[in-house]
């Protein structure tokens, strides 16, 4: 991986490299291809994506019922791809660090403090949090501003669920995300990579929109530490650093929140964060993406689309010019 340094001298990845594996995985993935496409069975292509399922030995099991209203018809990523490509810095910048480093963060017990402009504040442990709504597995489609994208089968519910039991007053007009600040657990917080603990935000009427969803597993298990467990959000619509991980604290407020890329990086990461093909990261395009998987020498990178293919969001930007508001 090349690091480049930013105007503020921050590093920041840049993620362009094939590794030798992607490449050996790719060619496995070109075979597979070939047989799916002359035969062109629908149980050939089942027999091939369940292959993404083989999970962490010992795992909880997380039953969920299957939303068909978000079960995006597109290949998944492999199980083992989504757990050793990460991006998660508190446990390393480098994306095979996570999975090697967050064995140490205890997820359990856990607890998340919702605080702020709201009627009801309260603080939920995990057994709360799982029972609070019906568990989903949603299939969503997750594109990171480096430039790649994957495809996973989320498990939890929208978050409006809990909003409306916390009762915001008139004044929320914000949601902060903010993630465990232990070094104990978090290694990386050692390193000034970005000001910690890692903070997201997102408006009001964006948190509430049915999309938005507080993830709790993938893959019929609880989360890997690794992908944020055992809470983090996920926001298909936006680029990756906006769906924060293991989340301590949700809190309502009057003001836009700082965010932890936006305050790194103020002129190429913006509170908003839609994916947007037409407005260019500073440094590189936005218009296409590689699929996570897909890496190889025949695989053709895919086109970026507005919002990520989450049109039903639109709305919520009505008015409002995204190139001034990226
Ligand atoms: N706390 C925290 N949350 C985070 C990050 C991080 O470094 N720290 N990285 C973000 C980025 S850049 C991406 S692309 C996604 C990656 O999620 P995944 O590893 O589950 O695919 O997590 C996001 N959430
Ligand atoms: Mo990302």
């Amino acid at each position: 991986m090349l690091i480049k340094r930013s105007p503020n001298g921050i590093e920041l990845p840049f993620s362009s490299e094939i590794t030798p594996r992607e490449v050996f995985e790719s060619r496995r993935d070109f075979i597979r291809q070939m047989a799916v496409g002359s035969i062109a069975g629908t149980a050939l292509f089942e027999m091939a994506n369940r292959e993404a399922f083989s999970q962490t030995p010992g795992a909880q099991k997380l039953a969920s019922t299957l939303n068909p209203a978000y079960a995006l018809i597109e290949k998944k990523t492999a199980y083992k791809d989504a757990t050793t490509y990460n991006n998660f810095y508190e446990f390393g910048t480098d994306k095979s660090e996570p999975a090697m480093n967050a064995g140490t963060l205890k997820p359990h017990p856990w607890t998340v403090t919702i605080e702020g402009e709201v009627k009801k504040p309260v603080t939920l442990d995990l057994d709360a949090l799982l029972k609070l709504a019906p568990l989903e597995e949603r299939v969503y489609r997750l594109r990171c501003v480096e430039g790649w994208s994957m495809v996973i089968p989320w498990i939890g519910y929208s978050l409006s669920n809990l909003i409306k039991k916390v009762e915001p007053t008139g004044n929320a007009k914000f949601v902060e995300f903010i993630t465990l600040d232990d070094k104990k657990q978090m290694p990386g917080l050692r390193r000034p990579v970005l000001e910690w603990p890692y903070v997201e935000g997102l408006r009001m009427d964006e948190a509430m929109h049915p999309l938005t969803l507080l993830s709790l597993g993938m893959y019929g298990e609880v989360l890997p530490n690794q992908n944020g467990a055992p809470v983090r959000m996920v926001l298909p619509w936006k680029y990756g650093f906006k769906s924060a991980k293991s989340i301590v604290k949700i809190r309502f407020t009057k003001e836009q929140p700082r965010t932890a890329w936006n305050i790194a990086a103020p002129g190429e990461y913006g509170f908003y964060s839609n994916v947007n093909p037409d407005v260019d990261h500073p440094r590189w395009s936005q218009a296409s993406e590689r699929r996570i998987g897909e890496d190889g020498l025949f695989a053709k990178k895919r086109k970026t689309l507005m919002f990520n293919g989450y049109n039903e969001v639109a709305s919520l930007y009505a008015g409002m010019d995204l190139k001034k508001f990226y």
